[in-house]
């Protein structure tokens, strides 16, 4: 009997993906996964607050209807998980972090974002700043889901997704760069997808 005609290793072609919109290594997904590393935390409203606080001239506090009150912007961005799927034109309402460094007015360099559940996470400050990264409360037109990280998660597309903490409930500014929940266990330290810096060593 003849063997059916190999398609290859890796069985199904996925489209060959657009070069300028898609890093290396990546292949495009229309789901949106979801990726907890624990179970999703639901703070109530009334309890919420975000926080700058650390090395800055004024710590900041916003309760819910503070944050609320603050200029919102909505958004198309591409976003890249270190588990290789990218997701093109995601649609996102949140406060830029530029309008809320404005009134904590950083001195450090570095920051890390801390969820609610306990994740953390590590970004260089100018990475946060120049209209390249929002706290967001809405994906696609309606409140962000509890699985993708509302009330409000950070958001850092050019990043890896994982730098984008889910729950996320405050801002440390340090001085020095201090590795987070996935950094500490072989994630890169800052994970730009362009240059594939996945793991430490990339
Ligand atoms: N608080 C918190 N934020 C998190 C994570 C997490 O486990 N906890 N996972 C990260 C990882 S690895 C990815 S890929 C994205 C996944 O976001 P999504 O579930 O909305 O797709 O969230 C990031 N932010
Ligand atoms: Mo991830």
């Amino acid at each position: 009997m003849t063997p059916p005609i190999s398609r290859g290793f890796g069985g199904k072609r996925r489209p060959a993906a657009d070069p300028t919109r898609v890093p290396p290594g990546q292949y495009l997904t229309s789901d949106f996964p979801v990726l907890s590393a624990g179970p999703t935390p639901r703070t109530p409203l009334d309890q919420w607050s975000f926080s700058i606080g650390g090395m800055v001239e004024t710590a900041k506090s916003w309760s819910w209807d503070e944050f609320l009150a603050l200029p919102h912007a909505t958004f198309t961005v591409d976003i890249h998980c270190v588990t290789k799927w990218s997701k093109l034109d995601t649609i996102w309402t949140g406060v830029s972090l530029d309008t809320l460094f404005e009134q904590a007015r950083p001195t450090g360099h570095y920051v890390t974002a801390r969820s609610d559940g306990g994740y953390t996470t590590n970004l260089p400050l100018a990475d946060l700043t120049g209209g390249k990264a929002w706290i967001v409360n809405g994906y696609d037109g309606k409140p962000l889901h509890p699985e993708h990280g509302g009330p409000a998660r950070l958001l850092v597309p050019h990043l890896y997704f994982w730098k984008s903490a889910k729950w996320v409930r405050g801002l440390e500014v340090t001085e020095t760069d201090e590795p987070g929940f996935w950094e500490q266990n072989g994630y890169h330290i800052y994970g730009d997808p362009w240059r594939e810096q996945r793991y430490w060593g990339d």
